[in-house]
């Protein structure tokens, strides 16, 4: 069946972007995909599997941090246009969140399913329930530490208290300013990772777009982010671009942030002016705090990419053929913050 993800087919060279340093992973599966002709989408859902799979990653797929009672939870979505989006949500005892969220997109007539009923889908698609549901020991231990310090019937209920951010704290390394407001930002855990968003263009110039996460570490139990939610955590529309989102869900949901930053390139906007359009109208709704952050990162259906930050210390990788790069996206509130 022809679906306007394939209505505006052309040729342009392909491209794949993902977010944070665990992005040369999820690239080194998606890439050679695109390099042999394949498509946007197995690429996409390829480079998230990648990264579900890598149990050392405590931010995405198996071996994600738990929420506060424990239960590890996964969102995912993939999207190529209006018509062809799907996701899965609160999944928490099957991987594979990408590659279902593609299911529900492939074969069902709905675009989300959640919890319990994800999970019967999962079954019916031939998924195997996870034997230890998705906790490795590291998660457990981070979370038995956790709640040394933690009374986890308040966590994300105490106004101005968040669960803490599945964040890259890089920008504790040299390049930091000592005035930087946000080095010892509460909560910040150094090395860790976050939410893994890929968009691609494949040699017939379809885009595609996939996100998965565990979502906060130590969320509320229930608690459900942008990521699996179309127009939220992903948007992707053949003719004016696609946008992916990471990091403080909550503050990304309030503006619709990859459906606004898709809505501002077909406006005119640049990837990266549409990406800093976001983060400013994020700035102007919410009361920022220290252990906020978001990035978006956009790509244009002619292969020009985005990429901007809340705060620094959130890079992407880009490959296409003339070769691949980590870049470290240009942010906007530091500044502010220290001027
Ligand atoms: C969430 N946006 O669940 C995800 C988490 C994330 O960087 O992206 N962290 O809110």
């Amino acid at each position: 069946m022809a679906t306007s993800a394939h209505t505006t087919a052309r040729r342009v060279a392909p491209i794949v972007i993902s977010t944070w340093s665990f992005g040369p992973v999820a690239n080194a599966a998606a890439w050679p995909i695109l390099a042999s002709g394949g498509s946007s989408l197995d690429a996409v859902v390829a480079g998230a599997t990648a990264v579900e799979d890598d149990p050392t990653v405590d931010s995405v797929g198996v071996g994600g941090f738990p929420d506060a009672s424990g239960h590890v939870s996964l969102d995912a979505c993939v999207m190529q246009a209006p018509d062809r989006c799907g996701g899965v949500c609160y999944l928490r005892h099957y991987a594979g969140a990408a590659r279902l969220a593609r299911a529900v997109m492939d074969k069902t007539i709905h675009v989300l399913l959640a919890g319990d009923g994800a999970e019967a889908f999962a079954q019916r698609q031939g998924f195997t329930p996870h034997p230890t549901h998705l906790l490795t020991p590291e998660a457990r231990a981070a979370w038995e530490a956790w709640r040394t310090t933690h009374d986890p019937s308040e966590a994300g209920q105490r106004e101005g208290v968040l669960p803490p951010m599945n964040v890259e704290e890089r920008y504790r390394d040299a390049r930091a300013t000592p005035s930087d407001k946000f080095r010892h930002a509460p909560g910040a855990r150094e090395g860790n990772h976050d939410t893994v968003c890929l968009l691609g263009i494949d040699h017939t110039g379809v885009l595609s777009g996939c996100v998965t996460t565990s979502g906060l570490g130590f969320k509320v139990p229930g608690r459900v982010g942008d990521s699996p939610i179309i127009g939220h955590g992903l948007y992707v529309d053949q003719t004016a671009g696609a946008a992916a989102a990471t990091g403080n869900g909550e503050l990304i949901m309030g503006v619709c942030g990859s459906f606004l930053a898709v809505e501002l390139m077909r406006a005119g906007r640049t990837p990266l002016e549409a990406c800093l359009a976001v983060l400013d109208r994020i700035i102007s709704s919410y009361a920022i705090m220290p252990q906020h952050q978001v990035a978006l990162i956009a790509l244009a259906p002619d292969g020009r990419w985005g990429a901007a930050s809340l705060k620094p210390g959130f890079s992407c990788c880009i490959t296409t053929p003339a070769g691949q790069h980590q870049h470290d996206a240009q942010h906007v509130m530091a500044p502010r913050f220290t001027s």
